[in-house]
């Protein structure tokens, strides 16, 4: 008895120096975090919920490594669109409007809304209604960098699902478009307390996943852009044969399906997909930022993760802020299902239920 004990406190002491040593390794120990957000949430009522999230992703990737850019891409969109409270995976049917039925947000890959969803499912299994779409969301985008090659962080958790639906149009004012320059970039992110870096490090993400011609044809016809690399134009163009083929390409053509700084030395060959990405690299005030990211892929991944983390944290609700939605589609009081959910879960207080 003794033996196991003195053992079980020896595997501790190794766990603990371990995760301190991560905590050491990834360099977001000192990033600010929001109140009400902690990077241990769910540390008794849901230990295991980032493993199971991880071992869940690597075998969704496994067999298409592209819902890794959608699921870090559903992220983006959530927060900058009322903050990450999972209002974008909201259902527009039930209660008006959503961001996912307007158009920015029409090539938001349908799979990821399933996968998140799927991914509450298991997690609510193993742990009751405790874990939040939202966090689910941001930890799913963060194993998408991991699992394609990019680096680990930890993620503040604690965020709470939204009952409102975002404003009719509200993508528009906080999305930008992949038409825009970069004053218009600085201009929309400085509204969200981003800076040019910022700025830079979350394009960065468009070192994976695809985009469809209508994205980028604008530069290809009728005249084409000459920020734009020839060659690179020509191909596009047996790709895209006129502004309104509905095919797709990959963002980074150096290494598409892999999170590295590859994206940077695109832009830097005048091989950005959009005019949002060559911009950067055009403007005076952020080539510098995308010739150090090119250069330099610790710096980008550094960069990077301290901006996912500002950027995860937008307009967050915390503590009884909002719901934990039942299902990720749709907020708890337009869920037919969720009665007897609630009856379980809060027997003796029916009072509340309608
Ligand atoms: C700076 C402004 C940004 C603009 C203008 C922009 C624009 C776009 C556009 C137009 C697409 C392709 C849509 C399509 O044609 O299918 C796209 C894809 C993508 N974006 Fe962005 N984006 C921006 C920032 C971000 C940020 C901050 C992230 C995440 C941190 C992100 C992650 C992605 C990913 C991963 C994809 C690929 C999605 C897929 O393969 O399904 N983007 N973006
Ligand atoms: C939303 O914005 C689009 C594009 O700016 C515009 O065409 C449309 O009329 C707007 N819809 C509403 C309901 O404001
Ligand atoms: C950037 O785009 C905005 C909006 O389209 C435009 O008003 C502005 O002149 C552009 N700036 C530059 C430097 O091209
Ligand atoms: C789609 O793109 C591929 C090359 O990426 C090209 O071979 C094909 O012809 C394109 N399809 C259409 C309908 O334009
Ligand atoms: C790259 O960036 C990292 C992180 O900021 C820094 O420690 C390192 O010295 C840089 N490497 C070079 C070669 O400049
Ligand atoms: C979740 O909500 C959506 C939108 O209301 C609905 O279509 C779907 O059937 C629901 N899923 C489950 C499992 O209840
Ligand atoms: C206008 C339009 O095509 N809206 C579509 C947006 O995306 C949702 C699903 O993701 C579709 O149901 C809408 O028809």
């Amino acid at each position: 008895m003794a033996t196991a004990k003195s053992f079980t406190r020896l595997l501790l002491i190794t766990f603990l120096s371990l995760s301190f040593c991560f905590s050491v390794i990834k360099a977001q120990s000192s990033a600010p975090i929001v109140n009400g957000l902690s990077w241990t949430f769910y540390k008794s009522t849901c230990p295991k919920v980032e493993s199971i999230i991880r071992k869940q992703l690597k075998k969704v990737f496994k067999k298409d490594v592209g819902q890794a850019a959608g699921l870090l891409r559903l992220h983006f969109h959530d927060c900058f669109v009322q903050g990450c409270d999972s209002s974008v995976l909201l259902d527009g049917s039930a209660g008006g409007p959503s961001e996912k039925s307007e158009l920015p947000n029409l090539t938001l890959r349908k799979e990821a809304f399933k996968i998140v969803n799927n991914l509450r499912e298991i997690v609510h299994k193993e742990c009751g209604r405790v874990v939040s779409c939202s966090d689910i969301v941001a930890i799913a985008a963060r194993d998408s960098v991991v699992l394609t090659g990019g680096p680990d962080y930890d993620v503040p958790l604690g965020r709470r699902d939204g009952v409102v639906f975002a404003q009719v149009n509200q993508t528009f004012v906080d999305l930008v478009g992949p038409d825009a320059n970069t004053t218009t970039i600085l201009t929309k992110l400085a509204r969200k307390n981003l800076d040019a870096t910022d700025a830079v490090a979350l394009s960065g993400a468009h070192t994976i996943g695809i985009g469809h011609c209508t994205s980028f044809t604008d530069r290809l016809y009728p005249t084409q852009d000459p920020t734009m690399d020839k060659t690179f134009a020509n191909n596009l163009k047996l790709t895209c044969p006129k502004i309104d083929t509905s095919n797709i390409t990959f963002l980074d053509i150096r290494s598409p399906n892999k999170f590295d700084n590859k994206y940077f030395v695109d832009l830097m060959n005048r091989q950005g997909l959009f005019t949002s990405d060559q911009d950067l690299y055009t403007d005076k005030r952020t080539r510098g930022i995308v010739t150090s990211f090119a250069i330099n892929e610790t710096l980008f991944f550094e960069e990077f993760v301290l901006s996912m983390i500002k950027m995860g944290q937008l307009d967050v609700l915390t503590g009884n802020q909002g719901e934990i939605r039942a299902n990720c589609s749709a907020r708890n009081s337009d869920n037919k299902y969720l009665v007897s959910i609630t009856e379980e879960e809060n027997m003796g207080s029916s009072a509340e239920m309608r």
